[in-house]
């Protein structure tokens, strides 16, 4: 007889190995090999807004942390249960083990970003997992082979071993063998030997399993990045005139260090993309098609341009906003050489991970700055922000134009094609609405009394900021003092000041006008489907 939880104990081990053994090797094949990032990189799109948006909103940035636990605490839960059918119906429940573990070779080989080749990592620790599995159930079942007389008074903790007697139970039944009716016979020092086999392999697996998970997690593709040396800008962009930054102590830096850059994407680990292997196709309703590798992109007249990023998430008042210095090859040039179909009406691009995002083609044919993106702030895209190349659309939201890691321009219409989001209820077209925020004081800072300084951020790209409303509680909004224009595809940051504010608790608040007259509404609503609106106000207190 093998006890249930002997058994329990041996499937979780197994799955453990399955995965640590995996995720270890995985570290050689790349993130796309790694079956946990797999299985959560598959549930993302499957799971519903409804679910994900609580997770995010609870979760922020770590949602991808919490996805991985969570899909790894489910595969142990699913092998901790098929060991424990194995204490009565061991082969079938081999041969689950074995199914659950071909779940994730199977879903590495339909991920885009995977090849066959990938599969080898999860095939190993499926081995390993079922070697560990059969040599536990060995030793859950040892009295038979050992032959050890029935020992008298045995030391099993009722729970892991139930006392034999007449009653029937589960424990009781078996996968088909003899010897229900023999007395276990298991050593007291082979249960512990047993029991400590499983806690040392479950320890050394969850530490494996955890270790590489975070480190692909945040896995950089330091090497390839290196590798790639960018051109000097056929135009550089012009320099940042200092008065494009109000001196007020706190405020966000005019340009974001690459580093502190909101980061957004559906992606869990950053694909490690070669960027001798990258090219980017553009197909679909063109005259010709157009197939470019990383040395054409290079070979091209690369230009520099200040933009604005934003995502169509950002809560009133948050960061998923960010300025950067992009060096790329403009699409307009790219998109002339594949001729589109003047019936064409959106470009929907690719992802290297199966990501999507429809933009109007006339966002990247008329003369703003979207560019097929190399460089940011001077050095290669970070692969978080989608080495080796990734579009940027000024005035677009992110969801609908910023494809990282992007491989395909697929020239098509809005009536025919989707994108991921678009999918999932968020709009298929979405231009970016004035916003603006208080940064300076934080909420609930304690503000000494005297003068009072507020500072912030406002942007409206594609029109440009013309003025920023400014008011102190229930007074009346007061323009405050703009930083210099860079260009209208940029963040505009600007302060203000209060004289002889009265001890106690205030709320500032905020509002922008854009240069076609746009004023930032007060409505409140929420980002999806085409993102938040209102007035981003600040309590503080004046001591
Ligand atoms: N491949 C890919 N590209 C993507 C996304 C994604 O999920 N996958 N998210 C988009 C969204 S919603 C935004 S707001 C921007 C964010 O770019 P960043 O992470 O560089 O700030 O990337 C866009 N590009
Ligand atoms: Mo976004």
């Amino acid at each position: 007889m093998r006890s249930p939880f002997s058994a329990a104990l041996a499937g979780l081990v197994a799955t453990l190995v399955l995965f640590g053994a995996a995720d270890l090797i995985a570290r050689a094949f790349g993130p796309q090999s790694a079956p946990l990032l797999a299985l959560g990189q598959t549930i993302i799109p499957l799971t519903p807004t409804e679910v994900v948006k609580p997770v995010i909103d609870l979760f922020g940035t770590n949602d991808k942390l919490f996805l991985i636990l969570t899909t790894g605490f489910a595969a142990l839960v699913l092998g901790g249960l098929i060991g424990w059918l194995a204490s009565h119906r061991l082969r079938l429940a081999t041969g689950l083990l074995v199914v659950a573990g071909l779940v994730p070779v199977l879903v590495i080989l339909i991920r885009p970003e995977s090849g066959v080749i990938d599969i080898v990592p999860t095939l190993i620790g499926l081995i390993l997992g079922m070697a560990v599995f059969r040599v536990l159930m060995r030793f859950a079942t040892s009295r038979t082979e050992t032959g050890t007389a029935p020992a008298a008074p045995r030391a099993f903790p009722a729970a892991a071993r139930p006392a034999h007697s007449s009653t029937p139970g589960p424990s009781q039944s078996e996968d088909g063998s003899s010897d229900s009716s023999e007395t276990p016979a298991t050593s007291p020092s082979r249960r512990r030997f047993f029991v400590i086999t499983g806690i040392i392999g479950a320890a050394g697996a969850t530490a494996a399993a955890a270790g590489q998970t975070v480190a692909s997690l945040t896995l950089d593709a330091g090497a390839a990045v290196a590798k790639l040396v960018l051109p000097t800008p056929a135009k550089k962009a012009p320099p940042i005139p200092a008065d494009a930054h109000p001196d007020v102590e706190g405020l966000a830096p005019f340009l974001t260090d690459p580093k502190d850059f909101y980061r957004i994407d559906t992606a869990l680990a950053p694909p490690v993309i070669d960027p001798q292997e990258w090219s980017l196709r553009i197909h679909g309703m063109v005259e010709s098609e157009v197939t470019l590798t990383m040395d054409d992109l290079l070979d091209l007249p690369l230009d520099e341009h200040h933009i604005t990023l934003t995502c169509v998430s950002n809560p009133v008042g948050g960061d998923l906003v960010g300025n950067a210095t992009w060096l790329g090859y403009p699409v307009r040039e790219l998109l002339r050489r594949a001729k589109p179909h003047p019936d064409a009406d959106m470009v929907l691009s690719h992802s290297f991970d199966g990501f999507t995002a429809s933009t109007p083609i006339e966002a990247l044919t008329d003369d703003r700055d979207s560019l097929l993106a190399v460089g940011m702030n001077g050095s290669p895209l970070p692969p978080e922000h989608g080495f080796p190349a990734r579009l940027v659309v000024p005035g677009l939201y992110g969801f609908v134009s910023a494809t990282k890691w992007v491989t395909e321009l697929e020239v098509t219409r809005f009536d025919e094609k989707t994108a991921y989001w678009t999918d999932r209820g968020w709009d298929a077209k979405a231009p970016i609405l004035v916003a603006s925020r208080v940064e300076v004081p934080t909420p609930l800072a304690k503000v000494p009394a005297g003068d009072l300084v507020v500072g912030g951020t406002a942007w409206a790209q594609q029109s440009g900021i013309e003025r920023v409303d400014v008011k102190l509680d229930d007074g009346e909004w007061t323009p405050a003092e703009l930083g210099d224009e860079v260009n209208i595809d940029t963040w505009r940051q600007w302060k203000t000041g209060f004289s002889d504010v009265d001890a106690g608790l205030h709320t500032v608040t905020v509002r922008a006008i854009d240069q076609d007259g746009n004023v930032q509404t007060p409505e409140r609503r929420k980002s999806i489907p085409n993102s938040a609106t209102g007035h981003h106000h600040i309590q503080f207190s004046v001591e």
